[in-house]
Order: structure tokens, then C-alpha cells, then sequence
């Protein structure tokens, strides 16, 4: 009964549910709604388990497996009845029958209920993403060392006060399906271990789509069977000389796999018909003039271009057969994305034909295609489309962005924003900091990108009357021309993609955002970002602990 009692607004005076402090710790995203409840905080002990009730999939063991590392407890994971849960338990039940969610699922397919309290942590969800995505919510409420990973097979020094949380009723559901983030992976490769630290981190924000850049000028990383030169020669390059890489088949379903038990989708991206420097140096026969240009280690974009001849055709369609049906056999999500941006060597009319043989081909593994904006230019797109927009926050007239994001839509598809002025991580920071001794990102999306900036846009302000029911959803890509590592990622990554990951879960502001008391939120993640050891940088806007 002591859970049901809430205090009023009078009575939190100077301890906001909302806020961030030693009390309550607000989590990011933001829940759709958070109840600080007036009963003892959820203590766990040694004596902790983790009580599962229905079909939770994954959620309860990666929970458990999380607080043992930090607490040295034992947590052991139980299937058992809600009358069982004690004091120090952690109860999940997902509604018997409830079906994996589909993706993209309907926002309330991921919908959840946590409360805590000296009663203890209980999550209640309509499908087992729902569940995990409670799981986050639960180890952001706890003290930030619970995310501590006993990398020497130690626990985390036990907090003052113990392994707390608050009590507090917490009703959320995400505002969009599709929450993403892409990594670049053509520019400078990054193993098979780095991508799944980040798959770690994007879950704790619950983004819920990784896409990946497979391809570009600088590389191609993908096996593909049919044409094992696209890494024999293609994957040995990437900017500025640093080396190669690629994913064996092997490699990218464990990928697949370990995403897809954090509830993260790969969209995997093979660019065509530009940034295909890395195939055309691997195959002559792609080439309208029979010759494969040298490989490319620079930071130019729109030089490359698949060959619309017809004398190519043969070559070409062959290709993109290939390419695509391998890439779909790779893939359990419903989604490939093809590229389409920047293809600047490329004639009007020769890319047009070649998005539609491209979009054909790859309609025809069953999966639904992602493009570029630019691949609106084509009034012949396969049905369902879907565009990803990267021109800025206000569109700019001289791009044709506004009139491609409408051509997605009449052609029955959706839309991910990605504008590159405020979504971009790759973006300079204002005070050009630099990470061990070097200068990361780039300024030309209008200069660099304040956390203010990435925080204060909404998707549905983009374009006129484009709103929620016509965005698919939202991703923050990391372009990694000047990024060698995953450190280097995560330091231009964190904080910005804080403010991409509560635009895209958490519900509209009509009235403009909090920016407090986000920032306040940021200053208590950065805790958490140290105890999992990930690089971010203390922008001066935020009023870190
Ligand atoms: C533009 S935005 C690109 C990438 C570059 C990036 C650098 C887009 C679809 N293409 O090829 O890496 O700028 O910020």
C-alpha cells in the first residue's frame, strides 16, 4: 500500500522527481511519467534475486549478470510466482502470451512499469523489450558503480547508504520505434568487440538501431562470397593509411546476435551508387572505362560512381543482386540501407537508373530499403521506402531536402531524422577540445555542435506538416574520418548523443525542452559514463558533479 501513496508537489519542494541529486536520480531518456513515492528506497542485498515471471527473454539474466559483476552477490535468476518476490527482489513479469516485439514494433509493444520501493524493484512489461528496456531504467536509479564492470574480478566498493534506489513509480513507452545510431566502420574499421561495447551503451540509452556503414570509398568491410575481392583488395585501406579490416560472415552474425539480445537491430548499409571507390578498386569490370582505380585513403566525398552503361549492365546488375541477397541473408531485421547521398559523379539521369536497379534489387530480398535523402530524387522507389535525412534542422532551400522527405512519404515510406547540424557526433565541439593529443570532427554543418544545439530540436518542427505518424524515428551518426578508435568515438559520442536518445523516447515538448534539467541529468550520467570507463567530454555547458 506504501507504493501507492505519492507525494505532492508541496512536499517535494527542493527534491523535484525530475531533477538530478544524490535523491533521485533522473534517468536518461526521460520516462513518459516518474512518481516519487513516499516509501523506504529498494535495497539490494545478498540475499537479491532475480524472480521472473512469464517469458522475459533476455532481461533477466543480462540484469543479473550486471549486478553481480558490480556487487559480488550471487543474484541468482528464478522463474517463480509474483507472491514469491521479497524485499530485496527483483520481480519481472512480462504478460503471459506476450510476443516478442516486433520491429519496428508500435511504441507500446516496448512499453514497461517499474517500481521500487522497500518492497522491492518490480518491472512490469508488455513484451520482453519492454522488459529490458525497464532493466535500464532500474540500473540507472541504482548508484552509478552498479555499471561498474569488476574488470580485476573485484566488485564495486559498496556506496554509502548501500546498493540503493529510490522508490518511485516509473510509466514509460518510447514516442518513436526506431532509435538509432550508426557507426562508420568504412572510414576506420573497428572490430567485432569495440562495435558490441557501443551496442552496451546505445542500449542503456534505449536506442534500439545500430546502423552500421559498411562501405565506403576508404573500404569496404563486409565478406561477401560471391565477390571476395570486395575485401581481398577493398578492405585493406581506410582514411589516412591506418589500416584495414573487415567482418567475415562469422564475425557480423555474433554481431547480429549480440545486438539482438540487447534488443538492438543492425541496419546494415552498403552505399551505392557514390562512396564506391573501394568495389570499383576491386573489380574493373564496374568501371565504365574497364579500369580499377587505385584504392582511396583521403577525406574527399563524391568522386566515385557505379557505371549506368549499358555495356557495364551485365557486370553491375550482377553486383547488386549479389550484394544485396547476401546482405539480407545476414540480416533478421526488416530493414537494408542502400545510400544514395552525395553521389556527385554521378549524372541526373544515369543515378536515377541506377537507384532504380539498385532499389530492385534489393526490394527483391524481402526487406525493406533505407536510403539517403537523396534517394527521393526517384519517383519510382520501392513501396515503403524509407529516407534519412541529413540536410539541417531548418532544411535548406538550395538541397532539395523538404521535397525529397515528401517524396518518401507520397511513395508510402517513413522518415529518420538525422540532421547533420545538431545530430551529427562527428560534429567539432565548441571548445575544441582535444582527446589524447588529437583534434577530433568535423565543422561543416554549420560549425560545431552544442550540447544546447543537439538537445533543442524536435523531429516533427523539421519539415512542414511532417509529424510523428510520418517519422520512423530518429539516429545520430558518427562519421569517423578522424576517428581511429572506439575511445575517440565515445569521446565525440558522449555526451551529445545523450540529447539524440531523449528526443527519439521520450514524449514531445511542445512547449519547448528542459534544458536544466537535462543537463542536470547529463552532470549524474557522466558518473555512470566513468564507472563503465567510457571517454566522454566534460562540455562546459553541463554542471558536472
Ligand atoms: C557527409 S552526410 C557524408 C559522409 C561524410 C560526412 C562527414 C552523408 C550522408 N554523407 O560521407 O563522412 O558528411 O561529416
Amino acid at each position: 500500500a506504501a507504493l501507492s501513496i505519492t507525494l505532492g508537489s508541496v512536499a517535494l519542494a527542493g527534491c523535484a522527481p525530475q531533477s538530478n541529486g544524490a535523491d533521485v536520480p533522473r534517468i536518461i531518456p526521460a520516462p513518459a511519467s516518474f512518481e516519487r513515492l513516499d516509501a523506504e528506497p529498494f535495497r539490494l542485498d545478498d540475499t537479491s534475486r532475480v524472480l521472473v515471471v512469464g517469458d522475459a527473454g533476455t532481461a533477466p539474466a543480462l540484469l543479473a549478470a550486471q549486478l553481480r559483476l558490480a556487487t559480488g552477490a550471487e543474484v541468482p535468476v528464478v522463474a517463480g510466482s509474483e507472491d514469491e518476490a521479497g524485499p530485496a527482489d527483483v520481480l519481472i513479469a512480462v504478460e503471459a502470451g506476450a510476443a516478442e516485439a516486433s520491429v519496428p514494433a508500435a511504441p507500446a509493444a516496448e512499453a514497461y512499469r517499474l517500481t521500487t520501493g522497500a518492497d522491492g524493484a518490480r518491472i512490469e512489461a508488455a513484451s520482453p523489450a519492454g522488459a529490458f528496456w525497464a532493466s535500464r531504467s532500474l540500473l540507472q536509479l541504482l548508484p552509478a558503480a552498479i555499471l561498474s564492470s569488476g574488470e580485476a574480478g573485484e566488485a564495486a566498493r559498496t556506496p554509502e547508504g548501500g546498493w540503493t534506489a529510490p522508490a518511485v513509480r516509473i510509466d514509460d513507452a518510447p514516442r518513436f520505434a526506431y532509435r538509432g545510431a550508426m557507426l562508420d566502420v568504412a572510414r576506420h574499421f573497428l572490430p567485432v568487440a569495440d562495435v558490441e561495447r557501443y551496442v552496451d551503451q546505445l542500449a542503456m540509452l534505449k536506442l534500439n538501431v545500430l546502423h552500421l556503414h559498411l562501405t565506403d570509398d576508404q573500404g569496404w568491410r563486409l565478406q561477401i562470397d560471391a565477390w571476395p575481392e570486395l575485401t581481398g583488395i577493398g578492405a585493406s585501406t581506410s582514411t589516412g593509411g591506418d589500416g584495414g579490416g573487415f567482418y567475415t560472415k562469422d564475425d557480423f552474425r555474433r554481431l547480429v546476435a549480440y545486438a539482438a539480445e540487447r534488443h538492438v537491430t543492425i541496419v546494415p548499409e552498403i552505399d551505392l551508387p557514390g562512396h564506391t571507390n573501394a568495389a570499383l578498386s576491386a573489380y574493373p569490370e564496374l568501371n565504365c572505362d574497364g579500369v580499377a582505380p587505385a584504392p582511396y585513403e583521403g577525406v574527399e566525398v563524391g568522386f566515385s560512381s557505379l557505371c549506368a552503361a549499358p555495356e557495364r549492365a551485365e557486370a553491375t546488375d550482377r553486383f547488386l543482386a549479389d550484394v544485396t541477397r547476401e546482405l539480407a541473408e545476414l540480416t533478421p531485421g526488416p530493414w537494408i540501407h542502400l545510400g544514395g547521398d552525395e553521389s556527385l559523379a554521378t549524372s541526373e539521369a544515369d543515378y536515377l537508373d541506377l537507384v532504380r536497379r539498385m532499389t530492385t534489387a534489393g526490394a527483391a530480398t524481402g526487406k525493406t530499403i533505407i536510403g539517403w535523402h537523396e534517394l527521393g530524387a526517384s519517383p519510382e522507389l520501392p513501396p515503403g521506402t524509407v529516407g534519412q535525412y541529413w540536410d539541417y534542422a531548418t532544411p535548406r532551400e538550395e538541397t532539395g531536402s523538404e521535397a525529397d522527405v515528401r517524396s518518401f512519404l507520397d511513395q508510402g515510406g517513413r522518415i529518420v531524422f538525422s540532421p547533420a547540424d545538431v545530430a551529427y557526433l562527428d560534429m567539432v565541439y565548441p571548445d575544441a577540445p582535444s582527446f589524447e593529443g588529437r583534434e577530433l570532427g568535423q565543422d561543416w554543418a554549420d560549425g560545431d555542435t552544442s550540447l544546447a544545439e543537439a538537445y533543442g530540436w524536435d523531429p516533427a518542427a523539421i519539415v512542414p506538416g511532417v509529424g510523428d505518424d510520418d517519422i520512423l524515428g530518429v539516429e545520430a551518426p558518427i562519421w569517423t574520418e578522424t576517428m581511429r578508435t572506439l575511445d575517440e568515438v565515445e569521446f565525440m559520442a558522449f555526451p551529445r548523443i545523450l540529447a539524440i536518445a531523449e528526443i527519439a523516447w521520450s514524449p514531445a515538448a511542445p512547449d519547448g525542452r528542459d534544458e536544466a534539467a537535462f543537463f542536470g541529468a547529463v552532470a549524474g550520467y557522466g558518473e555512470r559514463l566513468e564507472a563503465m570507463s567510457v571517454p566522454y567530454h566534460r562540455m562546459p555547458e553541463v554542471p558536472w558533479l
